[in-house]
């Protein structure tokens, strides 16, 4: 039998919205402002730090390389507690949209009864802001598990959070589809055995996304003709990414 599309799980940061530059980074220089250390995070060395997944783990490697002071993890974890609060405060401003194409193609796969789930390293209290702002409260029941932080141990790129999820939901990896925007997120997905889709954004554009099945700009809607990056499957009529795209590259 042809390996169908039954679940589609959203990587969040990059993926969902573009989160990082104008939403999480911010919030970490607030964060770091307030309790008084001498630290911000500019647009290029945040970009360094992103192959560090995690907040917390994010600000023990600035620590390790030598960019802040050495604090013990607890005050890293409340640290990163105001960061979250700041964050959740930014978004709740309405400041972080949805990419092009997210809300279209979430409602044609709910529609099409396709089982939704979200799998992140980012925090839960992070992730619930984002659904509850940008996306609608109606997603807090539509996605069928929010998979999200510390709930495992190993963030991504290990492939934790993708075998977390799919074990909730009781889906099989050849009928799954991550969607992701990085190269932790697109190795993460690869080890759990997934398809994976990904769109890239400025910080990840240049990052290795060898054998994922799809890489392009953004989903886009009608009319915008995103850019493909990469098209191993050869699909056709990519003027923007529809479903039917999803479904056609689980067969491929
Ligand atoms: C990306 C991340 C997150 C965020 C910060 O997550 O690495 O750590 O940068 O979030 P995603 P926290 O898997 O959604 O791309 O500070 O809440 O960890
Ligand atoms: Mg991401």
């Amino acid at each position: 039998m042809m390996p169908e599309l039954k679940c589609i799980l959203w990587d969040v940061d990059g993926t969902l919205a573009d989160t990082e530059r104008d939403g999480h980074r911010v919030a970490f220089n607030m964060a770091f402002d307030e309790a008084g250390h001498a630290r911000e995070w500019d647009v290029p060395t945040y970009g360094e730090l992103l192959k560090v997944t995690g907040g917390k783990e994010r600000i023990r490697y600035d620590i390790e390389r030598g960019g802040m002071g050495d604090m013990p993890d607890d005050q890293i974890a409340s640290l990163h507690a105001r960061k979250t609060a700041h964050y959740q405060e930014l978004i709740a401003e309405g400041r972080i949209p949805l990419r092009a194409g997210v809300r279209r193609l979430l409602e044609e796969a709910w529609q099409a009864g396709i089982t939704l789930g979200v799998a992140t390293t980012t925090t839960p209290s992070a992730l619930d802001a984002l659904i509850e702002h940008s996306l609608g409260r109606e997603w807090f029941d539509r996605f069928a598990v929010l998979a999200a932080g510390d709930i495992v141990p190993a963030k991504k790129p290990a492939p934790d959070i993708y075998t977390y999820a799919m074990e909730q939901l009781g889906v099989d990896a050849g009928n799954t589809l991550a969607l992701e925007d990085s190269g932790n997120g697109w190795k993460s997905a690869q080890a759990a055995g997934l398809h994976c889709v990904v769109t890239v954004n400025d910080y990840t554009r240049a990052q290795d996304f060898d054998g994922a099945d799809l890489v392009v700009s953004e989903f886009g809607e009608p009319g915008s003709a995103i850019e493909v990056l990469a098209n191993p499957h050869g699909l056709a009529d990519l003027e923007y990414v529809k479903l039917a795209h999803l479904q056609a590259l689980m067969q491929a």
